[in-house]
């Protein structure tokens, strides 16, 4: 299976991770993919015209889109276990929509904040800044229940929002007031997985 990858895409890591809990990462050729909303990428729009990463082609030539359809789609292939059945399975649906909606926020504000500051819309920056806060909020307000719960699509959701947060985001200081998101976190960084799969800038 050919996968459109960079090291530095937030939802091209929720695919990896679920690749590696599953053992499916050796089963992926992974494509050095440049993505850049300005910059359609020929390469990338023969399988996703959309232009956007992750973008998996199946062996029978059949192509995947967008990393929750991706990380389901490997979950099917290993048997199913990171995506619960019954009542918490629409929980993990949900704590996934939370945190692909948090990294969408967090993707528009910081295209907001590198332009030139005479052409930043200051009321996108503030709107960004009270939507990640709230959303943020809204995980913490989450916990013990998320924590204690078998690890799942969401969860990987909610790590990489975060680790993405420390990645672009350092100043936004998220971790204050929120220290069950914290310490949630810190598990889930440890995870072999996660630790297999840095987020870096090249
Ligand atoms: N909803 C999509 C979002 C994918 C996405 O926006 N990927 C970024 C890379 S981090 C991208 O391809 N951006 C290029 C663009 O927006 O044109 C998913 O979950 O896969």
């Amino acid at each position: 299976m050919k996968l459109h990858w960079s090291p530095r895409s937030p939802y091209v890591r929720k695919v990896m991770i679920a690749a590696h809990e599953l053992g499916l990462a050796g089963r992926l050729d992974c494509v050095r993919s440049l993505a850049a909303m300005a910059t359609p990428n020929p390469a990338i729009m023969q399988d996703n015209p959309l232009s956007k990463i992750p973008a998996l082609v199946l062996d029978d030539g059949q192509v995947l889109i967008d990393s929750s359809v991706i990380v389901e789609y490997l979950d099917d292939l290993a048997g199913g276990r990171l995506v619960p059945v019954g009542t918490a399975r629409w929980e993990a649906f949900s704590r996934q929509a939370l945190a692909n909606g948090l990294l969408d926020l967090l993707i528009l504000w910081r295209n907001e904040r590198d332009k030139p500051e005479a052409r930043q819309t200051a009321a996108w920056l503030d709107a960004f800044a009270v939507k990640v806060g709230a959303t943020l909020d809204r995980f913490e307000q989450m916990m013990p229940g998320m924590a204690a719960k078998p690890f799942d699509i969401g969860h990987i959701a909610v790590g990489c929002a975060l680790s993405y947060a420390d990645f672009r985001f350092a100043d936004l200081g998220w971790r204050t007031g929120r220290p069950e998101l914290t310490e949630w976190h810190v598990g889930f960084a440890a995870r072999p997985s996660v630790l297999a799969t840095g987020i870096v800038d090249a």
